[in-house]
């Protein structure tokens, strides 16, 4: 894993989002990567060897879908061998997402893949890009004492913080420390230094080589309660044509109304074959279905209990599982399973 070159070689795959942007005369603009060095001149004080690719035609994140992830994937797997590190730059709305999902699909992955991106365009006066920019290159070129990534795993690095990707969530809209780990603790932080948490990071007892996934399932649901919520909406949804598995979007430590057309549509759909998986409405926390009567319920209803999940990576989880050829029974076992360190079970 080390490398000869002292100069860190890291590859920058620039999606799109507003960090690219730059004010042209004909308003924001995302601006070509290959003349990254005109238009960020301090990456060049770095002294890494960067490359970038770029998408044909940058994104907003908002149109984020698997085949963009593939096509990150493939970047990353084409030129694996050639780089240090793996810098993502993303917009922010789905960058949670992505980081979730690049977490199952980049499968043996040891080597750093950092995301970041930017609530104001790079080319502002007033930004965030640049500094979220030099920091990721920065941690995606760390090693270890013994020469090896310090990161070796999918991550987000924006602002002062940087936490493991299948445990992200976007939480403000406007702040820029947009990034929270609610329920693992930070990689490390970005002040004067890059400090980085060691018992955290992932560690791996074998290296590898890299096994990209490129066929998530889309057909799930996302099902969230709210009181009130009727039994002609929860009978609908499960009806949906095409789809394989919901997540339902429980209250506090995971549970659901009791009431018996409830409790009587999600069993039928557990008959019908659905994967019913239980991931809470709160951010901090998670479930445990068997804390409350009304939780137990869904447990007896053969709702598997998603613990303290992210819903972004229940979502992605769901989509790698069922792409994966797997039978029923084999998809709810590794759902109770942490497979890349997005959930902690007791
Ligand atoms: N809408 C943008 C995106 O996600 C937001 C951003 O990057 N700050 O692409």
């Amino acid at each position: 894993m080390e490398t000869n070159n002292p100069k860190p070689r890291i590859l920058i795959i620039y999606t799109g989002g507003t960090i690219g942007m730059v004010e042209t005369p004909d308003g924001l603009q995302p601006f070509d990567f290959s003349h990254l060095m005109d238009n960020v001149p301090k990456v060049g004080q770095l002294g890494y060897d960067i490359e970038s690719v770029q998408f044909p035609q940058p994104i907003d994140s908002s149109n984020m879908n698997p085949q963009y992830w593939n096509r990150i994937v493939k970047d990353i797997a084409d030129r694996y061998e050639d780089f240090d590190g793996f810098v993502v730059l993303h917009g922010t709305d789905t960058m949670a997402y992505t980081a979730s999902a690049l977490s199952f699909m980049l499968r043996n992955l040891t080597k750093p893949v950092v995301i970041t991106g930017s609530q104001l365009p790079i080319g502002d006066t007033r930004e965030d890009g640049t500094e979220n920019l030099i920091s990721a290159l920065q941690v995606a070129a760390a090693k270890d004492e013994n020469g090896d990534p310090m990161i070796q795993e999918v991550v987000i690095s924006f602002q002062d913080y940087i936490v493991r990707g299948c445990r992200s969530t976007k939480f403000t809209s406007t702040g820029f420390h947009a990034f929270k780990s609610f329920n693992y603790p930070d990689l490390g932080t970005i002040d004067l230094h890059i400090e980085y948490d060691r018992p955290y990071l992932m560690r791996h007892s074998t290296v590898l080589p890299l096994d990209p996934f490129y066929s998530m399932d889309p057909n799930i649901l996302v099902l969230w309660l709210y009181p009130g919520i009727t039994e002609e909406v929860v009978k609908s949804q499960l009806a949906t044509p095409g789809i394989k598995a919901v997540v339902l979007r429980t209250f506090g430590a995971g549970n659901a109304p009791t009431e018996q057309w409830f409790l009587t549509a999600l069993s039928e759909a557990v008959g019908r074959g659905l994967i019913i998986f239980n991931v809470t409405q709160c951010l901090n926390g998670g479930d445990e279905q068997k804390r409350y009567y009304t939780g137990d319920m869904l447990a007896k209803a053969g709702v598997i209990s998603g613990y303290d999940i992210t819903a972004e990576a229940a979502v992605t989880k769901l989509m790698y599982l069922l792409g994966s050829g797997l039978s029923a029974e084999e998809v709810k076992h590794y759902l109770t399973v942490p497979m890349v360190g997005e959930m902690t079970v007791e």
